[in-house]
């Protein structure tokens, strides 16, 4: 049951694929209407085509603005070849079927992209493309529509199957990716206008992604997943390339999601270990020939965890980090590069994931957050904050040396990527306990502790890899209590927002421990 096509309208911008279309479409005996820039793309080509205009009988008016937006185009679309009023209509006005539609639109996000100036912009928003768009689709039971060059070797293939005519499904399908990218356009035009007005977060915002890939399932194997890339995408695991390995599941790409915003935080050389997307491990270096020993400490703050974890780094991978990493199974690795001896290290190791991305994201670039909850989504502004000493405000009698002082710097801003609550300690630009994830402020404190002293054992280390550390919490104390378990695990130096009610209490049993504490004024919760 496959419907004949014997006219199609062509109106394209992106010509990509146009010659080998029109000539297939003309060999087919198709007759093909077109509008001026395609008409002369395809008459250039030496294949038939007749100008728009001359079949409305209406000329190209207000620069091309309006074109394609007449009677005789839009009822050769819309006419079911059904209904006898219809074919009436199109008898009594002289309106012949379209029965196939090949547009793309005006390229409104490259124009954009390209930082082009407001009034090319709104020159580069397609009216007639989508009106033919929707009008095809919407009559998708008699008219076939195709919006993108990637489809036109399926189209031929129909074609070529069914006699010169489609079948019901393929029309379809079809149909519903017009109307997929009709939204998505006029989504793009309503995001672009609020962000011109200054506006983050709008009355109504529009999502706009585009499918990268079908995952083989998502979370848990029961739940379906898909992986989509909003425009224009900011660098990283969106616009990575994946050099080997077995292909990436909805949960590496959210752990390596987490581990590659995490290392582009900080200026210096920096390695993260990521697992259930929390940091088992974090590690700055003075230079970039310091990578492996870096990873060497960042894998001693929790050795166990951070096997099948995800290594992220804001710097070239060379092959002796590489030799490091592929002692121990890791599932992904991600950098901006991957030099040639970490590349050639890696493929010993093929099933390891390697990812690289070209760039980092821009830690303070304004982004919207999005997360979906029963009956809609909650949206908020990334969280672009970063401390940075000026910040501070000491708040103890003992003031942080300038040791204390880099390494809380370095806790927090860790502690801003550990889910709530965070406690973080570190010492010498690496972390050496980590507490993520707990009701309980002083859960975590305990927790980070814990794991201070066993990943010393594991070392066989003399006493808690707590001892002589700094600590960092996400939010405040409440009470001193998670404080005072700091301080008894070792750690003399303490970085933490302030603002508790209590906060006085919290200084006394700090001064009280002998500790330096600073307040940033600045809360990472993160969930
Ligand atoms: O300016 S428009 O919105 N007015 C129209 O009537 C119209 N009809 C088709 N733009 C219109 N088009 C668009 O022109 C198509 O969507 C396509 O992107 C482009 C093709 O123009 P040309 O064939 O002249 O290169």
């Amino acid at each position: 049951d496959a419907r004949p096509i014997r006219r199609a309208l062509v109106s394209v911008s992106d010509k990509t694929g146009l010659e080998e279309l029109g000539r297939a479409l003309a060999a087919a005996g198709i007759e093909i209407l077109s509008t001026g820039g395609s008409a002369r793309a395809l008459a250039a080509a030496g294949i038939a085509v007749r100008e728009v205009a001359a079949h409305t009988g209406f000329p190209e008016i207000m620069d091309g603005r309006v074109k394609t937006l007449h009677p005789k185009i839009h009822g050769g679309l819309l006419a079911r070849r059904d209904l006898p009023a219809h074919v009436e209509a199109q008898k009594a006005h002289d309106i012949p079927d379209i029965d196939l539609l090949v547009v793309n639109l005006y390229p409104f996000q490259a124009t954009v992209a390209a930082g082009k100036a407001w009034a090319d912009c709104i020159e580069n928003i397609d009216i007639g493309g989508p009106a033919m768009l929707r009008a095809a689709a919407k009559n998708h039971d008699f008219v076939t529509v195709v919006v993108d060059p990637a489809d036109y070797a399926g189209l031929l293939a129909e074609l070529a199957a069914h006699g010169n005519g489609t079948t019901p499904g393929f029309r379809r399908r079809l149909a519903q990716k017009a109307y997929a990218h009709t939204a998505q356009y006029d989504g793009a035009i309503a995001n672009w206008m609020a962000a011109q007005d200054g506006e983050a977060l709008p009355e109504s915002i529009s999502l706009n992604g585009t499918r990268v890939q079908m995952l083989r399932y998502g979370e848990n194997p029961h739940q379906q997943a898909a992986f989509y890339r909003t425009q224009p995408p900011r660098p990283g695991v969106a616009t990575a390339k994946q050099l080997q390995g077995k292909e990436l599941s909805y949960n590496n790409l959210n752990d390596t999601d987490a581990a590659f915003e995490l290392v582009a935080e900080f200026e210096a050389p920096a390695i993260a270990i990521i697992k259930h997307a929390n940091p088992c491990g974090v590690a700055i270096a003075q230079t970039d020939g310091e990578l492996a020993a870096a990873y060497a400490r960042a894998l001693a703050c929790d050795p166990v965890s951070a096997f099948g974890g995800i290594i992220a780094l804001n710097r070239t991978l060379d092959a002796a980090t590489a030799e490091a990493i592929v002692k121990l199974f890791a599932e992904v690795v991600i950098a901006p590069a991957i030099d040639a001896g970490a590349r050639a290290v890696l493929s010993a190791k093929p099933n390891v994931r390697v990812l690289e991305t070209g760039a980092l994201p821009d830690p303070a670039a304004r982004d919207v957050v999005v997360k979906s909850l029963a009956g809609g989504f909650l949206a908020q502004d990334r969280d672009g904050g970063r401390i940075n000493t000026a910040d501070l405000k000491v708040v103890t009698k003992r003031s942080p040396s300038d040791r204390e002082l880099a390494d809380l710097l370095f806790a927090f801003r860790v502690a801003k990527h550990v889910k709530s609550n965070a406690i973080v300690y570190a010492r010498d630009g690496a972390t050496v306990g980590i507490g993520a994830g707990q009701m309980s402020r002083v859960d975590s404190s305990r927790i980070a502790a814990w794991k201070a002293e066993e990943a010393a054992k594991a070392a066989g280390a003399a006493q808690s890899f707590a001892r002589g550390s700094v600590v960092a919490s996400d939010a405040f104390f409440p009470f001193a209590d998670g404080l005072l378990a700091a301080a008894a695990a070792g750690a003399t130096a303490v970085i933490q927002p302030g603002g508790s009610m209590r906060d006085q209490d919290v200084i006394a049993a700090a001064d009280e421990a002998g500790l330096a504490m600073v307040f940033t004024g600045m809360r990472h919760f993160r969930h």
